[in-house]
């Protein structure tokens, strides 16, 4: 067989077998045989470039990294749907519907399961996949097609089931990640010390919005697609007729999706997929009615945000007893100190839960939360599992209150709590845990401003050791740049002279750089003109001086003073000094 034939054969067998997959949930070859003819047809496509076209199933994967997304604007909005959050609420919907439409029959509505996943609008143009976005702010989306291409339940091309493609077809649907999916991609980055995902969701969310596609592509996504957006050339009488085209072209709908009449179809409809939440392979967190009918669609028309002929029933959240093995104090990049209970790990509806978050001190206080505890955690919708109570029958003899430290656990400086907050924060401007952070807010525009020292050479700068504080920055030479990755001689002599210039800076840019809790843009202008520019007389104020400033409350002296108590970060202001840096009087 000529390899023109080849290539158009292996490419409708690929094809098919995602169909079949996906959408008829009927495979018929292994992983195995399927990579095989991958293999074939990239290799023949290697020989034979010039037959190579967008809609191969090679062309999945191996695009080049963005550096940041496009916007994509959708041409009709993405909107979100209201919510019933019991059985009397689901009624109401429906009893307010059949008095919108004036009529006493049974309403036909398209019952579905509710996935917990990710928006998304794939757009098809003649047939061939064109973009994809996020639902975004449901006017704007963020531009994803490279990652949604690497998800094979995404055909890249349209079958020619229905006999006719329209020309344009917008079709929304929820990316997703199955609970197997999720506990691997969990228990691989726990291997490699890497942050887990709190969720199936999140995993998702974090998967989509990956600037290298090819990372995506390893990710186990999937998808199901439920709403039309703009069709031209088809119409459609039913939002089921809707859903019977789509899996005629292969795309992937829900099977458990129904046709039912009235309120108590809803009812049944809703308990039925209740009781078999835990049983699905993915994450559902309800149910949606919509109104079968598009021109009944059409009469009810729309609220603000959400369709009036549609609604989502949410689950009650799902609870399981576990124990408290351990509280480990986690320190954000802001320095926000947040205890986390350490699980005895337990399946919540096909989900490994293992951590829970107790968010600050008084929390703690108010259940009285002890290491040794059993406790009832619960997972609702896409939130981190929440300690709902401590079950006290259960407690173990000798437990002790458990107290956060008021040391950081990662550099050991006192932490420190504003009066009427419950977050307690580590302010030393060089903590490992922060240090990243810091640097980005302390080169960032409206602080000292220099240009090109953007997040990536920050990464690199923390992670080879070279800079361990903002005040390093003044002492980076040539080579600490040139022998870092992708870095060519011209941009490092570029950041080197960015350095230089911005050596030159304000009392407000620079104080606003140090990150003091509660010191915004607006305060340091005020301190500027109180200590007339002198940055050591700012070092040295204490709390009556503070006190004194018309216009600074006693929240902003307090995290001021306890800034300056830690004389780590004066050194870090006078080395910056030393260092070439140089505080000009403003034109006040
Ligand atoms: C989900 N999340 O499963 C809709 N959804 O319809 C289903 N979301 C929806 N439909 C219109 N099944 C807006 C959102």
């Amino acid at each position: 067989m000529d390899f023109a034939k080849r290539i158009l054969e292996i490419q409708r067998i690929i094809n098919n077998h995602n169909y079949r997959y996906y959408v008829l949930n009927n495979p018929i070859i292994t992983d195995n045989q399927y990579d095989k003819l991958l293999r074939e047809l990239e290799a023949l496509e290697a020989k034979h470039p010039e037959m190579v076209t967008p809609d191969s199933p090679t062309q999945r994967v191996g695009a080049a990294p963005l550096t940041e997304f496009g916007a994509i604007q959708h041409a009709i909005p993405m909107q979100s749907l209201s919510n019933a959050m019991n059985d009397k609420e689901l009624i109401a919907f429906d009893t307010h519907v059949k008095k919108l439409l004036n009529t006493d029959s049974e309403i036909n509505y398209v019952a579905e399961p509710k996935l917990d996943g990710l928006g998304v609008e794939l757009v098809y143009q003649d047939g061939i996949f064109q973009h994809g976005s996020t639902r975004g702010d449901g006017v704007t989306g963020e531009d994803i097609t490279q990652n949604l291409k690497t998800i094979k339940a995404i055909p890249l091309k349209l079958r020619y089931g229905n006999n006719f493609i329209p020309s344009i077809l917008e079709i929304r649907g929820e990316v997703f990640i199955t609970k197997d999916g999720f506990n691997e991609l969990n228990s691989i980055r726990e291997a490699s010390r890497e942050n887990l995902f709190a969720n199936p969701r999140n995993a998702a969310a974090g998967s989509l919005r990956q600037l290298d596609s090819n990372i995506t592509a390893e990710r186990p996504l999937s998808i199901f697609c439920y709403q039309p957006g703009t069709i031209e050339g088809v119409e459609f009488a039913t939002h089921m007729e809707f859903l019977e085209a789509l899996k005629k072209w292969g795309i992937p709908v829900n099977p458990y999706i129904r046709n039912i009449f009235g309120a108590d179809e809803i009812l049944k409809y809703h308990h039925d997929m209740e009781s078999k939440r835990n049983d699905l392979p993915y994450e559902i967190d309800g149910t949606v009615y919509k109104v079968n009918s598009f021109s009944l669609q059409e009469t009810l028309g729309i609220r603000s945000r959400s369709p009036r002929w549609a609604i989502a029933g949410k689950f009650k959240a799902q609870q399981v007893t576990t124990v408290i093995k351990d509280i480990d104090v986690q320190v954000g990049r802001t320095g926000a100190i947040t205890p986390v209970a350490r699980l005895e790990p337990v399946q919540v509806g096909g989900v490994t839960v293992t951590n829970a978050t107790l968010h600050n001190q008084d929390e703690i206080d108010r259940k009285d939360v002890r290491i040794g505890d059993t406790v009832l955690v619960e997972r609702a919708g896409d939130v981190i599992p929440k300690i709902v109570k401590v079950i006290i029958e259960k407690r173990p003899q000798n437990t002790e209150k458990y107290q956060i430290q008021n040391t950081c656990p990662i550099c050991q400086h006192p932490v420190y709590r504003a009066k009427d907050e419950a977050v307690m924060r580590c302010q030393n401007l060089s903590c490992p845990a922060q240090i990243k952070g810091r640097i980005e807010h302390f080169v960032s525009r409206n602080a000292i401003d220099i240009d090109g020292f953007g997040e990536k050479l920050v990464e690199q700068l923390v992670n080879k050791n070279i800079l361990s504080s903002v005040d390093k920055i003044f002492t980076l030479k040539y080579e600490d740049l040139a022998n870092l990755e992708r870095m060519a001689d011209r941009s490092a002599k570029n950041i080197l002279s960015a350095i230089e210039n911005s050596k030159n800076t304000t009392f407000a840019r620079f104080v606003y750089g140090l990150g003091i809790r509660n010191v915004g843009e607006h305060i340091t202008k005020i301190l500027d003109r109180h200590f007339n520019s002198d940055i050591n007389a700012f070092m040295n104020s204490n709390r009556d001086d503070l006190d004194k400033i018309f216009e600074i409350g006693p929240i902003v002296s307090e995290g001021i003073v306890q800034f300056w108590e830690d004389s780590d970060n004066k050194n870090v202001v006078l080395s910056s000094i030393n260092n070439g840096v140089n505080i000009a009087k403003p034109d006040l």
